[in-house]
């Protein structure tokens, strides 16, 4: 990879200084000495902003004018995480703007502090967004990300007595300086109304009348490349109510009603939805779906093909990947601007279409598929559903065809459904449209083709593949954990960060005794470091020479955070109860980070609990210096940079078959802690990189949980016949967490006993004789840190510039560079 040239106006020490001082005094409109830190960290931003600005109008200029083909990634979600660093970094900016900081007397900690990450997704599926546009623009790949700008990220967290309380994340109040509005580049998108047919010069044709519309603004990031002077695009869309949305409200007189429905037009970007996996059908997100997937498509078609490319040839322009079912309207939407608009042949349109979509799958779970009542989407998008009609009538026609007049077939796979309400089943669509289906990880995908899809497998062979997930090196390595990667690099010299197969190298360092003490000091350097910011952020001390067990996802019952808990609990029993010895536990602090969907019950309960347990372990003289619960609250982006370096222990503890993937799961697995974890997801494919040796198995395997299902699942057998798992349940029951009351924690003690949907109790042994023999190895220290650092240096598949390659290679067929 060649370095990019360091030219510009910032491209030295002083330059960067004039540069810095000039934004500060133009652009902010303060001088040095009246400054705050959010006018340094501004003037600072712009500064770093300014050098790639060359890069970035020339690499759009260049898609505009090479017309080659263009990856348009549609995501609702982006979890970018702070942006500083990371284009500090890839602009190799870093050094330079240190010494320009020190130079002004500024202590660049405290610009760094002043960003709020932009939380625009929930977890897993959105940061997955995010690692991708960092390896295409980073591989030199076209690549246009779009999304939405939402006013309100995910939800700040806090606990109040234990318990989830949720805060608008206010993440714009104080202004972004990495985004570029662009309303000259607004979009109209219309809703509601009705079709009608009409006759175009002899033609019948059908078209929308819609009843009300709005602005899509497009607002542009930039997406830096590492080191090689590329700069991608990321465009999320804000909506805006248009001036002549209520003329007629206006003329009427009535100005109230007039502002309102102006409001009303503005929510559409106003907040995300903190659901993740379970749909709620609501109106507003799918006004959000449609809003930026419509102004996406004609963006590009308005702005990007030029005017003399075929429509014909559509899909050696362009692929739009669909990140799961959110952006699916998609599809409808293509097919009404070249049948309705753009006046093509229906059968032309849709072999168009069907070239320029392809759909990934992030779920396993039947109540995340996302489906619209017809009722709905009827309302809102009338012509959409007329076109989702004819295109399932002639694709049933088709099956029928092939398969003879089963109707029972036919009905399983009907783009809509009949039950419980007339609806829209969106993954059917997406895979009936989509040039190609793929899972997110091995299992996932074998999955989705033999148990989700099976019908859709046999009537499209070779659609469905799989591409396992990966996470950016850039910043899970290298920004994360500076000191591992300068540890790397003295092993492997430079390179490995963009080829990360590189990292095999170090297999022969697991033997070298310098290496491993190195390595291990690596890991309590980054303890400090967590220590210190949770002693800042959370008023936690972390206790010197613990083992560091670390659980940080979303918080839902397949994950089964309840099955650590009860992990915590039997050792905390055993020790109180005076049957386990408290001077031979391992001394180990957990750390737990999760949000919970604010609707979901059941999920809170848990966080009140964990946070309960919490208070009472920390409390209790007789395991002091033993085991600590820590939750600190709001667990983002900023925050995992900081845990999962220090980690010693990953759980991954989902329960067979739930877990699409996961990508925590590589994370910590790169930055050298074990696994703990079931057969589930990307952990398949670790523990088969990393060896069984290196890697702590327990529980059911997918078959096994089926089997179990088929033979009729009684979790209470297990708590009868499961001594360790008796005590620890009945702890909880007693109201020992929550101070004698037995009636708080009931409902999450019923749930295990007698439904149990995730099958926590039948997999507590197995994970409790794990935990054993995790305590057994870390107590072999070299041993231990052997592993580690085979971990590292066998996961170097996990890169998503492999998952990128794979993409390219499997499903977008785009040229390598620009
Ligand atoms: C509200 C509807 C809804 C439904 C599903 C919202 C969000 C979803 C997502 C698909 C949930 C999600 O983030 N899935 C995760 O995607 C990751 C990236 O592929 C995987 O690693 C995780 O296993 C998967 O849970």
């Amino acid at each position: 990879l060649a370095l990019a040239p360091v030219t510009g106006p910032a491209s030295n020490v002083d330059g960067f200084v004039r540069q810095f001082l000039r934004n500060l005094n133009y652009e902010r409109g303060v001088p040095l000495s009246a400054s705050s830190p959010n006018d340094q960290y501004f003037a600072f931003a712009m500064t770093v902003r300014d050098y790639l600005m060359a890069r970035w109008l020339e690499d759009l200029r260049r898609q505009r004018v090479t017309q080659s083909k263009s990856v348009c990634y549609l995501s609702a979600e982006y979890l970018l995480g702070r942006q500083l660093d990371n284009n500090l970094l890839a602009s190799g900016l870093t050094d330079i703007a240190t010494e320009a900081m020190a130079q002004c007397g500024i202590d660049i900690e405290e610009l760094r502090a002043q960003e709020v990450e932009p939380g625009l997704g929930n977890g897993g599926l959105g940061r997955l967004a995010a690692c991708f546009i960092d390896s295409l623009a980073t591989m030199s790949v076209p690549n246009i990300g779009y999304g939405i700008r939402y006013e309100y990220g995910i939800f700040r967290q806090t606990f109040v007595d234990g318990q989830q309380v949720e805060q608008p994340d206010a993440w714009l109040e104080l202004g972004s300086p990495w985004e570029f509005p662009h309303p000259e580049f607004a979009q109209t998108i219309s809703f509601g109304g009705h079709t009608e047919t009409y006759d175009d010069e002899g033609v019948t044709r059908s078209r929308w009348v819609p009843s009300w519309n709005v602005r899509a603004v497009p607002y542009n990031y930039m997406v830096p490349g590492y080191l090689n002077g590329r700069v991608n695009t990321l465009r999320l869309w804000s909506a805006q109510a248009t001036n002549s949305f209520d003329l007629r409200v206006f003329n009427s007189g009535d100005y109230e009603e007039a502002v309102r429905a102006q409001t009303y037009a503005e929510n559409i970007s106003k907040v995300l939805y903190p659901e993740d996996s379970t749909p709620q059908g609501k109106e507003l997100r799918l006004q959000q779906q449609y809003f930026f997937v419509a102004a996406s498509i004609h963006d590009f078609l308005d702005h990007m093909v030029a005017d003399d490319f075929g429509l014909e040839n559509l899909a050696d322009r362009v692929i739009f990947q669909l990140n799961d079912t959110h952006p699916v309207i998609a599809v409808p939407e293509l097919m009404r601007v070249l049948v309705d608009e753009k006046k093509l042949e229906w059968d032309a349109a849709w072999a168009i279409t069907q070239k320029c979509f392809a759909y990934t799958c992030h779920t396993l779970l039947p109540e995340a598929l996302e489906v619209w009542s017809v009722e709905l989407l009827g309302r809102l998008l009338p012509r959409h559903l007329e076109i989702i009609y004819r295109i399932n009538e002639e694709f049933l026609l088709e099956v029928r065809e092939r398969f003879g007049d089963d109707e029972i077939r036919l009905r399983d796979m009907s783009i809509i459904g009949e039950f419980p309400e007339r609806s829209v089943r969106m993954a059917y669509l997406a895979t009936v449209a989509g040039a190609k289906v793929n899972g997110v990880a091995e299992l996932h995908s074998q999955l989705l083709r033999d148990k989700v899809l099976p019908d859709f497998n046999e009537f499209f062979p070779g659609k469905f593949t799989n591409v396992t997930n990966g996470i950016t090196p850039r910043r899970f390595i290298r920004l994360a954990n500076p000191e591992l990667s300068e540890l790397i690099t003295s092993a492997l010299g430079t390179g490995w960060l963009t080829d990360l197969e590189r990292l095999r190298g170090l297999e022969s360092y697991a033997e070298d005794p310098d290496f491993r003490a190195a390595f291990r000091e690596v890991k309590a350097a980054n303890k400090r470091v967590l220590s210190d910011v949770l002693r800042a952020r959370d008023g936690f001390e972390v206790s010197d020479g613990h083992m560091l067990d670390v659980m940080v996802k979303r918080l839902h019952e397949y994950k089964r955070q309840m099955l650590k808990l009860l992990h915590i609990v039997t050792v905390y029993e055993g020790i109180v109860s005076g049957r386990v010895d408290a001077a031979s536990v391992q001394p180990r602090t957990f750390i737990f980070g999760a949000k919970a969907a604010p609707g979901y019950a059941m999920a809170k309960r848990i966080i009140h609990l964990i946070n309960a347990v919490g208070s009472v372990v920390n409390a209790d003289e007789r395991v002091q210096g033993r085991l600590k619960v820590l939750f600190p609250q709001n667990y983002n982006v900023t925050l995992a940079e900081r845990l999962i370096p220090a980690a010693d222990l990953s759980e991954q503890i989902s329960l067979a078959g739930k877990e699409a993937s996961g990508t925590g799961n590589m994370k910590f697995a790169l930055n050298g802690a074990l696994t703990i974890g079931t057969d589930d997801g990307a952990n398949v494919e670790i523990r088969q990189l990393v060896g069984d040796d290196n890697f702590f198995l327990f529980g059911m395997a997918e078959p096994e949980v089926e089997a179990l299902w088929a033979r009729g699942y009684k979790p209470a057998e297990f708590y009868q016949h499961d001594e360790s798992l008796r005590r620890a349940m009945d702890l909880i029951a007693s109201g020992a967490f929550s101070g004698g009351d037995r009636s708080v924690f009931e409902p999450v003690v019923s749930n295990l006993l007698y439904d149990d949907r995730f099958m926590v109790l039948a997999d507590y042994a197995s994970y409790i004789e794990a935990q054993a023999k995790v305590d057994a190895a870390h107590a072999d220290e070299d041993a231990w840190t052997r592993s580690a650092i085979l971990n590292v240096a066998r996961c170097g598949f996990f890169s998503s510039d492999r998952s990128m390659r794979d993409y390219i290679d499997r499903i977008w067929h785009t040229p390598p560079a620009f």
